[in-house]
Protein backbone atom coordinates (compact mmCIF):
# COMPACT_ATOMS: atom_id res chain seq x y z
CA UNK A 1 0.00 0.00 0.00
CA UNK A 2 1.24 3.57 -1.04
CA UNK A 3 1.72 5.65 2.66
CA UNK A 4 -0.10 8.66 1.73
CA UNK A 5 -2.82 6.03 1.06
CA UNK A 6 -2.09 4.16 4.36
CA UNK A 7 -1.86 7.45 6.68
CA UNK A 8 -5.27 8.85 5.28
CA UNK A 9 -6.92 5.76 5.94
CA UNK A 10 -5.55 5.56 9.19
CA UNK A 11 -6.33 9.34 10.28
CA UNK A 12 -9.84 8.78 8.80
CA UNK A 13 -10.07 5.79 11.56
CA UNK A 14 -9.07 7.63 14.36
CA UNK A 15 -11.61 9.91 13.72
CA UNK A 16 -10.35 12.64 11.08
CA UNK A 17 -14.34 12.84 9.34
CA UNK A 18 -14.26 16.40 8.51
CA UNK A 19 -10.93 17.25 6.35
CA UNK A 20 -10.77 21.04 5.33
CA UNK A 21 -7.93 21.99 2.57
CA UNK A 22 -6.97 23.25 -0.81
CA UNK A 23 -5.85 20.21 -2.90
CA UNK A 24 -2.09 20.29 -4.56
CA UNK A 25 0.03 17.47 -6.52
CA UNK A 26 1.23 17.50 -2.70
CA UNK A 27 -1.84 16.28 -0.43
CA UNK A 28 -3.70 15.15 -3.30
CA UNK A 29 -3.90 11.12 -2.30
CA UNK A 30 -3.97 12.07 1.48
CA UNK A 31 -6.80 13.99 1.00
CA UNK A 32 -8.54 11.53 -1.23
CA UNK A 33 -7.76 8.25 1.04
CA UNK A 34 -9.56 10.46 3.89
CA UNK A 35 -12.69 10.98 1.58
CA UNK A 36 -12.20 6.84 1.11
CA UNK A 37 -12.08 6.52 4.35
CA UNK A 38 -15.11 7.84 5.20
CA UNK A 39 -14.53 12.05 6.03
CA UNK A 40 -15.76 14.75 4.18
CA UNK A 41 -13.85 17.41 2.31
CA UNK A 42 -14.38 20.44 2.36
CA UNK A 43 -12.64 23.03 -0.21
CA UNK A 44 -11.54 26.36 0.81
CA UNK A 45 -10.32 28.39 -1.77
CA UNK A 46 -7.50 29.70 0.07
CA UNK A 47 -5.52 27.91 2.82
CA UNK A 48 -5.64 30.62 5.28
CA UNK A 49 -9.62 29.90 5.26
CA UNK A 50 -9.26 26.15 5.35
CA UNK A 51 -6.68 26.25 8.42
CA UNK A 52 -9.38 28.90 10.24
CA UNK A 53 -12.59 26.60 8.85
CA UNK A 54 -11.02 23.43 10.67
CA UNK A 55 -10.00 25.40 13.31
CA UNK A 56 -13.40 26.54 13.88
CA UNK A 57 -15.07 23.06 13.47
CA UNK A 58 -13.13 21.49 15.87
CA UNK A 59 -13.69 24.50 18.49
CA UNK A 60 -18.22 24.23 17.80
CA UNK A 61 -17.40 19.88 17.29
CA UNK A 62 -15.28 20.04 20.20
CA UNK A 63 -13.29 17.04 18.40
CA UNK A 64 -10.12 17.68 16.54
CA UNK A 65 -10.29 19.48 13.60
CA UNK A 66 -7.61 18.54 10.29
CA UNK A 67 -6.68 20.57 7.35
CA UNK A 68 -4.98 19.38 4.31
CA UNK A 69 -2.57 21.80 2.37
CA UNK A 70 -0.08 21.02 -0.47
CA UNK A 71 3.99 22.09 0.60
CA UNK A 72 5.25 25.28 -0.18
CA UNK A 73 2.97 28.06 -0.44
CA UNK A 74 0.28 25.35 0.42
CA UNK A 75 1.29 25.80 4.34
CA UNK A 76 2.78 29.30 4.21
CA UNK A 77 -0.86 30.79 2.83
CA UNK A 78 -2.29 28.79 5.94
CA UNK A 79 0.12 30.43 8.49
CA UNK A 80 -2.13 32.64 9.71
CA UNK A 81 -4.59 30.12 10.36
CA UNK A 82 -2.74 28.17 12.44
CA UNK A 83 -0.70 30.35 14.53
CA UNK A 84 -4.24 31.10 15.51
CA UNK A 85 -5.32 27.76 16.72
CA UNK A 86 -2.05 27.57 18.37
CA UNK A 87 -2.87 29.81 20.84
CA UNK A 88 -5.95 29.28 21.30
CA UNK A 89 -4.34 25.47 21.97
CA UNK A 90 -7.05 24.20 19.71
CA UNK A 91 -6.69 20.37 18.86
CA UNK A 92 -5.66 20.33 15.16
CA UNK A 93 -3.98 18.49 12.63
CA UNK A 94 -2.37 20.40 9.61
CA UNK A 95 -1.29 17.92 6.75
CA UNK A 96 1.66 19.90 5.08
CA UNK A 97 2.57 18.00 2.02
CA UNK A 98 6.47 18.62 1.99
CA UNK A 99 9.23 18.14 -0.87
CA UNK A 100 12.54 16.70 0.13
CA UNK A 101 14.05 18.19 -2.13
CA UNK A 102 16.16 22.02 -1.27
CA UNK A 103 16.29 23.30 -4.50
CA UNK A 104 12.66 22.92 -5.61
CA UNK A 105 10.41 26.10 -5.56
CA UNK A 106 8.53 24.57 -3.11
CA UNK A 107 10.76 24.27 -0.42
CA UNK A 108 10.27 25.71 2.73
CA UNK A 109 11.32 24.73 6.58
CA UNK A 110 7.92 23.07 7.39
CA UNK A 111 9.02 22.33 11.10
CA UNK A 112 10.53 26.14 11.14
CA UNK A 113 7.06 27.43 10.08
CA UNK A 114 5.47 24.94 12.73
CA UNK A 115 7.80 26.15 15.41
CA UNK A 116 7.08 30.11 14.44
CA UNK A 117 3.88 29.94 15.72
CA UNK A 118 3.54 27.61 18.41
CA UNK A 119 2.82 24.71 16.49
CA UNK A 120 4.04 21.22 17.05
CA UNK A 121 6.24 19.77 14.43
CA UNK A 122 5.94 16.51 13.72
CA UNK A 123 6.71 14.21 10.51
CA UNK A 124 6.15 11.15 8.72
CA UNK A 125 10.18 10.07 9.08
CA UNK A 126 10.45 6.62 6.93
CA UNK A 127 7.76 4.44 4.78
CA UNK A 128 8.19 1.94 8.26
CA UNK A 129 6.98 4.69 10.96
CA UNK A 130 4.55 6.58 8.39
CA UNK A 131 1.24 5.16 9.96
CA UNK A 132 2.90 5.21 14.02
CA UNK A 133 4.23 9.09 13.08
CA UNK A 134 0.57 9.95 11.65
CA UNK A 135 -1.02 8.12 15.28
CA UNK A 136 1.26 10.25 17.45
CA UNK A 137 0.72 13.52 16.08
CA UNK A 138 -3.05 12.67 16.21
CA UNK A 139 -2.56 11.76 19.80
CA UNK A 140 -0.44 14.75 20.58
CA UNK A 141 -3.13 17.08 18.66
CA UNK A 142 -6.16 15.66 20.80
CA UNK A 143 -4.08 16.61 23.81
CA UNK A 144 -4.99 20.14 22.72
CA UNK A 145 -2.13 20.84 20.36
CA UNK A 146 -1.78 22.08 16.88
CA UNK A 147 0.30 19.66 14.98
CA UNK A 148 1.88 20.38 12.17
CA UNK A 149 2.50 16.88 10.19
CA UNK A 150 5.05 17.23 7.27
CA UNK A 151 4.35 14.58 4.19
CA UNK A 152 7.40 14.47 2.68
CA UNK A 153 6.75 13.73 -1.04
CA UNK A 154 8.99 10.33 -1.04
CA UNK A 155 7.68 9.07 1.91
CA UNK A 156 4.50 9.86 0.79
CA UNK A 157 5.13 8.07 -2.35
CA UNK A 158 6.92 5.01 -0.97
CA UNK A 159 5.19 1.59 -0.52
CA UNK A 160 4.64 0.54 3.07
CA UNK A 161 2.94 -2.83 4.60
CA UNK A 162 -0.59 -2.24 6.05
CA UNK A 163 -0.07 -1.98 9.77
CA UNK A 164 -2.00 -4.04 12.12
CA UNK A 165 -4.28 -1.47 14.09
CA UNK A 166 -3.45 -0.79 17.08
CA UNK A 167 -6.14 1.00 19.70
CA UNK A 168 -5.84 4.24 20.70
CA UNK A 169 -4.82 5.28 24.25
CA UNK A 170 -7.67 6.23 26.29
CA UNK A 171 -6.74 9.47 27.88
CA UNK A 172 -8.55 10.72 31.31
CA UNK A 173 -8.87 14.45 32.66
CA UNK A 174 -6.10 15.22 35.30
CA UNK A 175 -7.50 14.88 38.85
CA UNK A 176 -6.75 17.58 41.56
CA UNK A 177 -4.77 16.68 44.17
CA UNK A 178 -6.63 16.26 47.76
CA UNK A 179 -4.56 18.99 49.08
CA UNK A 180 -5.69 21.53 46.37
CA UNK A 181 -9.60 20.61 46.81
CA UNK A 182 -9.28 21.18 50.53
CA UNK A 183 -7.50 24.99 50.19
CA UNK A 184 -10.25 25.87 47.24
CA UNK A 185 -12.81 24.91 49.49
CA UNK A 186 -11.53 26.70 52.15
CA UNK A 187 -11.40 29.79 50.42
CA UNK A 188 -14.77 29.29 48.81
CA UNK A 189 -16.16 28.45 52.50
CA UNK A 190 -15.16 32.08 53.57
CA UNK A 191 -15.87 33.92 50.68
CA UNK A 192 -18.69 36.56 51.12
CA UNK A 193 -18.90 37.87 47.16
CA UNK A 194 -17.51 34.97 44.72
CA UNK A 195 -17.51 35.38 40.97
CA UNK A 196 -16.51 32.29 39.05
CA UNK A 197 -15.09 33.38 35.44
CA UNK A 198 -15.23 30.22 33.24
CA UNK A 199 -13.45 30.02 29.59
CA UNK A 200 -12.41 27.79 27.31
CA UNK A 201 -11.22 24.85 29.56
CA UNK A 202 -14.54 24.90 30.57
CA UNK A 203 -16.17 24.44 27.31
CA UNK A 204 -16.97 20.76 26.70
CA UNK A 205 -14.59 18.58 23.94
CA UNK A 206 -13.33 15.34 22.55
CA UNK A 207 -16.69 13.63 23.48
CA UNK A 208 -17.27 15.15 27.14
CA UNK A 209 -19.84 17.70 27.79
CA UNK A 210 -19.14 21.22 29.25
CA UNK A 211 -18.07 21.92 33.11
CA UNK A 212 -21.97 23.79 32.73
CA UNK A 213 -23.29 21.48 35.04
CA UNK A 214 -20.09 20.94 37.80
CA UNK A 215 -19.83 24.77 37.89
CA UNK A 216 -23.02 26.08 38.59
CA UNK A 217 -23.37 23.48 41.21
CA UNK A 218 -20.49 24.33 42.97
CA UNK A 219 -21.97 28.20 42.24
CA UNK A 220 -24.85 27.53 44.08
CA UNK A 221 -23.36 25.91 47.17
CA UNK A 222 -21.05 28.86 47.89
CA UNK A 223 -23.25 31.60 46.26
CA UNK A 224 -20.80 32.63 43.55
CA UNK A 225 -22.08 34.76 40.59
CA UNK A 226 -20.86 33.27 37.12
CA UNK A 227 -18.94 35.30 34.32
CA UNK A 228 -17.21 33.59 31.18
CA UNK A 229 -13.88 34.93 29.25
CA UNK A 230 -14.74 36.00 25.48
CA UNK A 231 -14.12 32.41 24.24
CA UNK A 232 -16.46 30.90 26.71
CA UNK A 233 -19.71 33.52 25.50
CA UNK A 234 -22.90 31.37 26.10
CA UNK A 235 -21.50 28.29 29.01
CA UNK A 236 -23.64 29.96 31.55
CA UNK A 237 -26.69 31.05 29.66
CA UNK A 238 -30.12 31.45 31.00
CA UNK A 239 -28.54 30.84 34.33
CA UNK A 240 -29.94 33.65 36.54
CA UNK A 241 -26.57 34.63 38.06
CA UNK A 242 -24.80 34.74 34.62
CA UNK A 243 -23.49 37.87 34.07
CA UNK A 244 -22.09 36.90 30.58
CA UNK A 245 -18.79 37.66 29.60
CA UNK A 246 -16.06 39.18 31.67
CA UNK A 247 -13.44 41.98 30.10
CA UNK A 248 -13.88 44.64 27.95
CA UNK A 249 -17.32 43.20 26.56
CA UNK A 250 -18.50 43.15 30.06
CA UNK A 251 -21.81 45.69 30.69
CA UNK A 252 -21.47 48.20 33.25
CA UNK A 253 -23.05 46.03 35.58
CA UNK A 254 -21.40 43.31 34.80
CA UNK A 255 -17.79 45.04 35.19
CA UNK A 256 -19.59 46.26 39.07
CA UNK A 257 -20.32 43.08 39.87
CA UNK A 258 -17.22 41.54 39.29
CA UNK A 259 -14.97 44.39 40.64
CA UNK A 260 -17.15 44.14 43.74
CA UNK A 261 -16.14 40.35 44.41
CA UNK A 262 -13.86 39.00 47.15
CA UNK A 263 -12.94 35.90 45.08
CA UNK A 264 -12.75 35.46 41.61
CA UNK A 265 -11.82 31.76 40.57
CA UNK A 266 -10.67 31.51 37.17
CA UNK A 267 -11.70 27.82 35.92
CA UNK A 268 -9.95 26.89 32.68
CA UNK A 269 -9.40 30.91 31.94
CA UNK A 270 -5.96 32.60 31.54
CA UNK A 271 -7.81 35.41 33.38
CA UNK A 272 -5.48 37.74 31.10
CA UNK A 273 -5.72 41.32 30.17
CA UNK A 274 -8.96 40.88 28.00
CA UNK A 275 -10.82 39.20 31.00
CA UNK A 276 -9.96 41.17 33.19
CA UNK A 277 -9.20 44.44 31.67
CA UNK A 278 -5.82 44.68 32.15
CA UNK A 279 -6.26 44.28 36.06
CA UNK A 280 -9.33 46.80 36.59
CA UNK A 281 -12.01 44.03 37.02
CA UNK A 282 -9.98 42.75 40.42
CA UNK A 283 -11.29 44.87 43.09
CA UNK A 284 -8.79 45.52 45.96
CA UNK A 285 -7.59 42.78 47.80
CA UNK A 286 -9.35 40.22 46.26
CA UNK A 287 -8.32 36.90 46.08
CA UNK A 288 -7.38 35.59 43.06
CA UNK A 289 -7.50 31.81 41.95
CA UNK A 290 -6.88 29.58 39.21
CA UNK A 291 -7.66 25.76 37.74
CA UNK A 292 -6.40 24.37 35.35
CA UNK A 293 -5.06 21.15 33.65
CA UNK A 294 -1.74 22.68 32.21
CA UNK A 295 0.36 23.47 34.76
CA UNK A 296 2.06 26.51 32.53
CA UNK A 297 -1.00 28.11 32.28
CA UNK A 298 -1.44 29.02 36.07
CA UNK A 299 0.20 32.28 37.02
CA UNK A 300 1.14 32.71 33.31
CA UNK A 301 -0.69 35.88 32.76
CA UNK A 302 -1.09 37.61 36.44
CA UNK A 303 0.07 36.62 40.13
CA UNK A 304 -2.71 34.24 41.43
CA UNK A 305 -3.10 33.01 45.50
CA UNK A 306 -3.89 29.95 44.71
CA UNK A 307 -3.10 27.66 41.59
CA UNK A 308 -4.77 24.25 41.23
CA UNK A 309 -3.78 21.82 38.68
CA UNK A 310 -6.83 19.64 37.26
CA UNK A 311 -9.31 19.29 34.97
CA UNK A 312 -12.47 22.23 35.49
CA UNK A 313 -15.39 19.76 35.74
CA UNK A 314 -13.37 16.92 37.80
CA UNK A 315 -12.19 19.85 40.10
CA UNK A 316 -15.91 21.79 40.89
CA UNK A 317 -17.15 18.19 41.62
CA UNK A 318 -14.43 17.29 44.07
CA UNK A 319 -14.34 20.67 45.77
CA UNK A 320 -18.35 20.25 45.65
CA UNK A 321 -17.85 17.04 47.08
CA UNK A 322 -15.49 18.50 49.75
CA UNK A 323 -17.70 21.01 50.79
CA UNK A 324 -20.93 18.41 51.10
CA UNK A 325 -22.82 19.35 48.45
CA UNK A 326 -25.47 17.10 47.11
CA UNK A 327 -24.12 14.96 44.39
CA UNK A 328 -24.41 16.41 41.15
CA UNK A 329 -27.17 13.27 40.32
CA UNK A 330 -29.63 15.18 42.72
CA UNK A 331 -31.02 18.49 42.26
CA UNK A 332 -28.14 20.85 41.51
CA UNK A 333 -30.16 24.30 41.76
CA UNK A 334 -31.65 22.68 45.18
CA UNK A 335 -30.89 24.77 48.42
CA UNK A 336 -27.20 24.11 49.14
CA UNK A 337 -26.53 22.50 52.17
CA UNK A 338 -22.86 22.79 52.37
CA UNK A 339 -21.80 26.11 53.23
CA UNK A 340 -23.76 26.94 56.45
CA UNK A 341 -21.28 27.48 58.70
CA UNK A 342 -19.45 30.00 57.51
CA UNK A 343 -18.13 30.72 61.45
CA UNK A 344 -15.44 28.05 60.98
CA UNK A 345 -14.33 29.62 57.69
CA UNK A 346 -14.36 33.30 59.19
CA UNK A 347 -16.62 35.37 57.60
CA UNK A 348 -20.55 36.37 57.45
CA UNK A 349 -22.98 36.34 54.45
CA UNK A 350 -22.83 32.51 54.40
CA UNK A 351 -25.34 30.57 52.46
CA UNK A 352 -27.21 28.30 54.42
CA UNK A 353 -30.36 28.20 56.61
CA UNK A 354 -30.65 32.29 56.49
CA UNK A 355 -30.81 31.73 52.66
CA UNK A 356 -28.52 34.59 52.02
CA UNK A 357 -26.31 32.86 49.51
CA UNK A 358 -22.99 34.69 49.41
CA UNK A 359 -22.81 37.07 46.18
CA UNK A 360 -26.96 36.25 45.91
CA UNK A 361 -29.67 38.20 47.18
CA UNK A 362 -33.25 38.14 45.26
CA UNK A 363 -32.87 42.53 44.59
CA UNK A 364 -29.51 41.39 43.00
CA UNK A 365 -31.42 38.87 41.23
CA UNK A 366 -33.56 41.02 39.79
CA UNK A 367 -31.18 44.03 38.86
CA UNK A 368 -29.35 41.36 36.81
CA UNK A 369 -32.21 39.84 34.83
CA UNK A 370 -32.99 43.85 34.50
CA UNK A 371 -29.51 45.39 33.31
CA UNK A 372 -26.87 42.48 33.05
CA UNK A 373 -27.64 42.80 28.86
CA UNK A 374 -25.94 45.47 27.08
CA UNK A 375 -29.12 45.83 25.08
CA UNK A 376 -31.11 46.53 28.19
CA UNK A 377 -28.07 49.66 28.71
CA UNK A 378 -29.48 53.54 27.49
CA UNK A 379 -27.94 54.46 24.74
CA UNK A 380 -28.78 57.58 22.31
CA UNK A 381 -28.81 56.11 18.85
CA UNK A 382 -27.05 58.29 16.16
CA UNK A 383 -28.32 56.21 13.07
CA UNK A 384 -29.20 59.71 10.39
CA UNK A 385 -30.78 58.53 7.71
CA UNK A 386 -27.55 58.01 6.08
CA UNK A 387 -25.84 55.37 8.11
CA UNK A 388 -27.11 53.22 11.27
CA UNK A 389 -25.79 52.83 14.55
CA UNK A 390 -23.92 49.88 15.42
CA UNK A 391 -25.82 49.63 18.50
CA UNK A 392 -29.33 49.89 16.61
CA UNK A 393 -28.37 47.18 14.35
CA UNK A 394 -27.03 44.46 16.52
CA UNK A 395 -30.24 44.80 19.19
CA UNK A 396 -32.36 44.98 15.78
CA UNK A 397 -30.53 41.86 14.17
CA UNK A 398 -30.99 40.49 17.62
CA UNK A 399 -34.68 40.48 17.83
CA UNK A 400 -34.67 39.24 13.84
CA UNK A 401 -32.36 36.42 13.68
CA UNK A 402 -33.68 32.66 15.04
CA UNK A 403 -32.18 32.07 18.63
CA UNK A 404 -30.73 29.27 17.90
CA UNK A 405 -27.91 30.54 16.01
CA UNK A 406 -23.82 30.45 15.98
CA UNK A 407 -22.39 33.83 16.07
CA UNK A 408 -18.49 33.99 14.13
CA UNK A 409 -16.85 37.39 14.79
CA UNK A 410 -13.56 38.92 12.87
CA UNK A 411 -11.44 41.63 14.70
CA UNK A 412 -11.72 45.04 14.22
CA UNK A 413 -13.28 48.48 15.88
CA UNK A 414 -16.72 46.71 15.24
CA UNK A 415 -16.09 43.54 17.00
CA UNK A 416 -17.81 44.25 20.58
CA UNK A 417 -21.19 45.19 18.63
CA UNK A 418 -21.98 41.29 17.54
CA UNK A 419 -20.43 40.03 20.60
CA UNK A 420 -22.42 42.47 22.82
CA UNK A 421 -25.55 42.68 21.56
CA UNK A 422 -26.19 39.31 20.01
CA UNK A 423 -27.30 36.85 21.93
CA UNK A 424 -26.12 33.10 21.56
CA UNK A 425 -27.56 29.36 22.88
CA UNK A 426 -24.82 28.32 24.83
CA UNK A 427 -20.82 28.39 24.51
CA UNK A 428 -21.17 26.38 20.80
CA UNK A 429 -22.61 29.23 19.29
CA UNK A 430 -20.03 31.53 19.82
CA UNK A 431 -16.90 31.16 17.94
CA UNK A 432 -14.22 33.59 18.53
CA UNK A 433 -11.08 33.11 16.50
CA UNK A 434 -9.55 36.21 17.99
CA UNK A 435 -5.90 35.11 19.74
CA UNK A 436 -3.71 35.87 16.90
CA UNK A 437 -5.73 38.99 16.37
CA UNK A 438 -6.10 38.82 12.91
CA UNK A 439 -8.72 40.46 11.22
CA UNK A 440 -9.74 38.62 8.19
CA UNK A 441 -10.80 35.02 9.69
CA UNK A 442 -14.31 35.75 10.39
CA UNK A 443 -16.08 34.02 7.44
CA UNK A 444 -14.27 30.86 7.43
CA UNK A 445 -14.38 31.09 11.00
CA UNK A 446 -18.44 31.16 10.29
CA UNK A 447 -18.24 28.25 7.62
CA UNK A 448 -16.21 25.91 9.81
CA UNK A 449 -18.41 26.41 12.81
CA UNK A 450 -21.38 25.83 10.34
CA UNK A 451 -20.00 23.06 9.42
CA UNK A 452 -19.86 21.45 12.66
CA UNK A 453 -23.62 22.75 13.16
CA UNK A 454 -25.29 22.97 10.39
CA UNK A 455 -28.69 22.95 12.34
CA UNK A 456 -28.03 26.06 13.84
CA UNK A 457 -28.38 29.62 11.76
CA UNK A 458 -24.67 31.01 11.52
CA UNK A 459 -23.98 34.48 11.50
CA UNK A 460 -20.28 35.98 10.45
CA UNK A 461 -20.24 39.20 11.73
CA UNK A 462 -17.28 41.19 10.11
CA UNK A 463 -15.95 44.36 9.27
CA UNK A 464 -15.63 45.85 5.76
CA UNK A 465 -11.71 45.50 6.10
CA UNK A 466 -12.12 41.50 7.49
CA UNK A 467 -14.92 40.94 4.90
CA UNK A 468 -12.90 42.24 2.00
CA UNK A 469 -9.50 40.16 3.15
CA UNK A 470 -11.82 36.90 3.31
CA UNK A 471 -13.57 37.82 0.30
CA UNK A 472 -12.84 34.45 -1.47
CA UNK A 473 -14.64 32.17 0.80
CA UNK A 474 -18.15 33.94 -0.17
CA UNK A 475 -17.95 31.28 -2.74
CA UNK A 476 -17.33 28.73 -0.55
CA UNK A 477 -20.91 29.88 1.56
CA UNK A 478 -22.44 29.25 -1.82
CA UNK A 479 -20.72 26.53 -2.99
CA UNK A 480 -22.09 24.75 0.13
CA UNK A 481 -25.54 25.55 -0.04
CA UNK A 482 -24.99 27.45 3.88
CA UNK A 483 -28.14 29.17 4.54
CA UNK A 484 -25.59 31.61 6.14
CA UNK A 485 -25.90 35.27 7.08
CA UNK A 486 -22.99 37.36 6.98
CA UNK A 487 -23.06 41.19 8.54
CA UNK A 488 -20.69 43.57 7.61
CA UNK A 489 -19.67 46.37 9.83
CA UNK A 490 -19.12 48.70 7.17
CA UNK A 491 -17.60 52.04 8.08
CA UNK A 492 -15.45 52.30 5.11
CA UNK A 493 -12.30 52.12 6.58
CA UNK A 494 -9.88 50.40 9.32
CA UNK A 495 -11.54 51.63 11.67
CA UNK A 496 -9.49 50.61 14.20
CA UNK A 497 -6.66 52.44 12.80
CA UNK A 498 -8.95 55.73 12.36
CA UNK A 499 -9.42 55.57 15.73
CA UNK A 500 -6.29 54.74 16.93
CA UNK A 501 -4.65 57.50 15.07
CA UNK A 502 -7.21 60.05 14.47
CA UNK A 503 -7.29 61.63 17.55
CA UNK A 504 -3.39 62.70 17.61
CA UNK A 505 -4.44 64.27 14.35
CA UNK A 506 -2.41 61.57 12.06
CA UNK A 507 -3.03 61.74 8.30
CA UNK A 508 -5.10 58.76 7.18
CA UNK A 509 -5.77 58.15 3.96
CA UNK A 510 -3.79 55.06 4.31
CA UNK A 511 -6.67 53.44 6.37
CA UNK A 512 -9.85 55.11 4.39
CA UNK A 513 -11.44 54.01 2.15
CA UNK A 514 -14.00 54.65 -0.55
CA UNK A 515 -17.33 53.48 -0.79
CA UNK A 516 -17.64 49.88 -1.68
CA UNK A 517 -20.39 48.07 -2.49
CA UNK A 518 -19.79 44.99 -0.85
CA UNK A 519 -23.71 43.78 -1.13
CA UNK A 520 -23.08 43.39 -5.31
CA UNK A 521 -19.73 41.82 -4.71
CA UNK A 522 -21.98 39.34 -2.38
CA UNK A 523 -24.23 38.65 -5.29
CA UNK A 524 -21.82 38.54 -7.87
CA UNK A 525 -20.96 35.42 -5.64
CA UNK A 526 -24.34 34.01 -5.47
CA UNK A 527 -25.37 35.46 -2.28
CA UNK A 528 -28.56 38.06 -1.80
CA UNK A 529 -27.15 41.29 -0.95
CA UNK A 530 -28.94 44.08 0.89
CA UNK A 531 -27.11 47.42 2.01
CA UNK A 532 -28.95 48.94 5.34
CA UNK A 533 -28.37 52.27 5.95
CA UNK A 534 -31.36 52.37 8.97
CA UNK A 535 -33.46 50.03 11.03
CA UNK A 536 -35.85 50.35 7.56
CA UNK A 537 -33.64 49.09 5.58
CA UNK A 538 -34.19 45.58 7.51
CA UNK A 539 -37.20 44.66 5.85
CA UNK A 540 -35.10 43.12 3.91
CA UNK A 541 -33.69 40.50 6.23
CA UNK A 542 -36.84 39.86 7.90
CA UNK A 543 -37.95 38.67 4.58
CA UNK A 544 -34.90 36.31 4.42
CA UNK A 545 -35.74 35.20 7.37
CA UNK A 546 -39.19 34.07 6.54
CA UNK A 547 -37.43 31.69 3.80
CA UNK A 548 -37.06 29.93 2.15
CA UNK A 549 -33.53 31.12 2.04
CA UNK A 550 -32.20 29.16 -0.83
CA UNK A 551 -28.98 31.97 -1.13
CA UNK A 552 -27.06 32.82 1.67
CA UNK A 553 -27.72 36.82 2.76
CA UNK A 554 -25.03 39.41 3.10
CA UNK A 555 -25.76 42.76 4.90
CA UNK A 556 -24.10 45.41 4.08
CA UNK A 557 -24.85 48.19 7.37
CA UNK A 558 -23.45 51.46 6.83
CA UNK A 559 -22.65 52.25 10.12
CA UNK A 560 -21.60 55.66 11.91
CA UNK A 561 -18.57 55.43 13.04
CA UNK A 562 -17.74 59.27 14.79
CA UNK A 563 -15.50 57.85 17.39
CA UNK A 564 -13.72 54.72 18.29
CA UNK A 565 -15.38 52.10 20.59
CA UNK A 566 -13.94 51.69 23.90
CA UNK A 567 -13.58 48.15 24.16
CA UNK A 568 -10.99 49.07 21.42
CA UNK A 569 -9.04 51.77 23.80
CA UNK A 570 -9.19 48.86 25.97
CA UNK A 571 -7.27 46.86 23.30
CA UNK A 572 -4.85 49.83 22.80
CA UNK A 573 -3.61 49.94 26.08
CA UNK A 574 -2.27 46.30 24.92
CA UNK A 575 -0.24 47.22 21.96
C1 LIG B 1 -4.02 40.41 9.19
C2 LIG B 1 -4.07 41.73 9.89
N1 LIG B 1 -3.66 42.84 9.27
C3 LIG B 1 -3.75 44.04 9.88
C4 LIG B 1 -4.21 44.14 11.15
C5 LIG B 1 -4.31 45.47 11.86
N2 LIG B 1 -5.73 45.85 11.99
C6 LIG B 1 -6.40 45.64 13.13
S1 LIG B 1 -7.99 46.11 13.06
C7 LIG B 1 -7.80 46.63 11.46
C8 LIG B 1 -8.93 47.27 10.73
C9 LIG B 1 -10.00 46.30 10.40
O1 LIG B 1 -10.94 46.94 9.57
P1 LIG B 1 -12.39 46.43 9.49
O2 LIG B 1 -12.41 44.96 9.26
O3 LIG B 1 -13.12 47.25 8.52
O4 LIG B 1 -12.95 46.66 10.97
P2 LIG B 1 -13.12 48.08 11.70
O5 LIG B 1 -11.90 48.27 12.54
O6 LIG B 1 -13.25 49.11 10.65
O7 LIG B 1 -14.35 47.94 12.53
C10 LIG B 1 -6.51 46.40 11.02
C11 LIG B 1 -6.01 46.75 9.68
C12 LIG B 1 -4.61 42.93 11.79
N3 LIG B 1 -5.07 42.92 13.03
N4 LIG B 1 -4.56 41.76 11.13
MG1 LIG C 1 -14.12 49.00 8.81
Amino acid sequence: MRVADAVGRELARLGADVVFGVVGSGNFHVTNALIGGGARFVAARHEGGAAVMADAWARTAGRPGVVSVHQGPGLTNAMTGIAEAAKSRTPLLVLAAETPEVRSNFHVDVAGLAAAVGAVAERLYSPASAVADAHRAWQTALGRRTVVLALPLNVQAAACEPVPVQAAPRIYPPAPSPEAVSALAAVLRGADRPVFIAGRGARGRSGRASARAELERLADACGALLATSAVAKGLFRGNPWNLDVSGGFASPLAAELITGADLIVGWGCSLNMWTMRHGKLIGTGATLIQVDDDPGALGAHRAVHLGVVGDVAETARAVADALGVRSASGDAGGEPEAVRDKEDGGSPGAVGTSGAAGYRSAALRERIAREVRWRDVPFADESDGERIDPRALSIALDDLLPAERTVAVDSGNFMGYPSMYLSVPDEAGFCFTQAFQSIGLGLATAIGAAVARPDRLTVAALGDGGALMGVSELETVVRLGMGMVVVVYDDEAYGAEVHHFGPDGDPLGTVRFPPADIGGIARGFGFEGVTVRGVADLGAVRDWVAGPRRRPLLIDAKITSDRGSWWLQEAFRGH
